[in-house]
């Protein structure tokens, strides 16, 4: 089946309908899948207006209850696991294993989400004034606006919007306008769940396709109080900006430069296996992807030379055949990206249409040029250390800070990268690649990256807004820091 055929089976299957003029073509061949409709400014506005509406009404319904809108989203995820999943592999070119294990992180992120509903703990605080209390409490925020990337075209939404609804705020879903389809998919399980649910006001969950325009009236709007956004580091730069002026909050993941040291000590068939899949899999196309290795000088032309023949060995292909581990770039934009920055690019020759690469390694003598820029291809630039202080400073010594990783089996040094004057990123890992994070970390980067967090630990709470109580239960009235303002009368 080709596809277009396949495409629009599953779509027909899912309930989804679709079409207009944004083309959505598939990375595989470059044929045309679908296409949809691109929202006008119009359009952003009266999303705002009715997710607003939707927002009074949600707010109110208790967070335990709204876990349960999530249950059954998580529900419906597991029933179209398979079709879902496929459709990112079609629309976004993921191999099948990994098409899977993107539903499979939304169902994770649904399960922990119906949990927190019942822990949106605020606290309870010691009151300096007698018969005092002070408590906090967690409140909903208001209306979230989710711009994701087409590398995550799901399971990003899904870490926002199982959140956001547990927390009481309506999400607005602007979706890459690489990958609308599998978005509209997804919207088709929110209808079923939310008529298995009943009563949720309307406008609680809604998709805007389009680029660049429709992102850029929602950072505008002031109804939206969050707006989480995944990409690169330049959209996020201009985002930003649009929402801090009207005093808005953004939940920012952008680009990552992501490294992995190896030291002399390290278990090498676990660091193959986790640089392989870090730095190859998905393409080079996660933000978590390998892109700088830092060897220890004394293993470093024996790794080199073991890594240059296993990736020589790697299945690239059609992401729907079982056996290919790399499918293609996303689009020629992507392939043009890669051989500005690696001259040498291997094209494969797997499905006419499509951009095939082999997985890139670039022995470099220093930190320097394109490699400090995260090209979102699957290069892999490859640094020698002789000290240890130096292969932390080189894991800092870019603007970037998502991810990192150790290979070692030295306490001292493990210890000394995650500790405060190790590695600076948001994730730093021992003898695990800096790719692949379970949902119940919190997941972001620190400096050009953004500084956001979302999915798991007390990430929920960029969702709602904090509210400070101080409760006198006392006939007295007196005053912080031992003020006297008492008038005789
Ligand atoms: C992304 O690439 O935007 O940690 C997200 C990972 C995945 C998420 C990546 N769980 O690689």
């Amino acid at each position: 089946m080709s596809p277009a055929e396949e495409t629009a089976k599953i779509l027909r299957q899912l309930g989804v309908n679709s079409g207009g003029g944004m083309p959505c073509c598939s990375p595989i061949d470059g044929s045309r899948i679908g296409s949809v409709t691109e929202a006008s400014p119009v359009e952003v506005g009266a999303a705002c207006a009715a997710a607003q509406a939707a927002f009074l009404a949600w707010r109110a319904v208790p967070a335990p209850r709204r876990g349960e809108l999530v249950r059954l989203l998580g529900e419906e995820l597991r029933s179209a696991k398979e079709p879902l999943a496929r459709l990112v592999t079609l629309e976004a070119g993921k191999i099948v294993s990994e098409g899977l294990g993107e539903v499979q992180e939304m169902i994770d992120i649904c399960d922990y989400a119906v949990g927190l509903s019942r822990q949106l703990y605020g606290l309870v605080i010691a009151s300096e004034r007698p018969e005092h209390r002070m408590i906090e409490q967690w409140h909903p925020l208001g209306l979230v606006a989710v711009i994701s990337a087409f590398n995550f075209p799901v399971a990003v939404w899904a870490w926002n919007a199982a959140l956001a609804l547990v927390c009481g705020d309506p999400v607005i879903w602007k979706p890459s306008e690489k990958t609308p389809l599998t978005a509209a998919a997804v919207m088709a399980l929110v209808g079923r769940a939310l008529a298995r649910f009943g009563d949720a006001p309307h406008a609680l969950l809604q998709l805007l396709q389009g680029g660049r325009a429709v992102g850029a009236a929602l950072a505008d709007d002031p109804r939206i109080k969050l707006v989480s956004a995944t990409g690169s580091t330049r959209m996020g730069r201009e985002l930003g900006p649009l929402v801090a002026a009207r005093f808005g909050r953004t939940l920012l993941e952008l680009g990552g430069n992501n490294a992995m040291i190896v030291a002399p000590s390290a278990d090498l068939a676990l660091a193959e296996r986790a640089i392989l899949f870090s730095a190859a899999g998905t393409a080079g196309q996660r933000c978590t992807s390998l892109r700088r290795l830092i060897v220890h000088d004394s293993i470093a032309d024996a790794l080199v030379s073991r890594l240059r023949a296993l990736i020589a060995k790697i299945p690239v292909g059609d992401p729907r055949d079982s056996v290919t581990l790399v499918g293609p770039l996303i689009d020629a934009d992507a392939y043009d990206a890669m051989a500005r920055a690696c001259p040498d690019v291997e094209r494969v020759d797997a499905v006419d249409g499509g951009h095939y690469v082999r997985p890139a390694l670039v022995e470099v003598s220093a930190q320097a040029g394109i490699m400090l820029e995260e090209t979102f291809a699957p290069i892999l630039y490859v640094l020698r250390y002789s000290t240890f202080d130096q292969a932390i400073a080189l894991n800092n010594d870019v603007k970037q800070g998502l991810s990192s990783s150790i290979f070692t089996n030295d306490l001292r040094e493990a210890e000394r990268f995650l500790s405060a004057a190790g590695s600076d990123c948001g994730i730093a890992n021992v003898n695990i690649g800096p790719s692949g994070a379970e949902i119940g970390g919190a997941f972001g980067g620190e400096k050009e990256t953004g500084g956001g967090r979302e999915s798991g630990s007390d990430s929920w709470r960029a969702y709602m807004r904090r509210s400070t109580n101080t409760i006198n239960y006392g006939s007295t009235l007196p005053l912080a820091q031992g003020v006297k303002f008492d008038l005789d009368a």
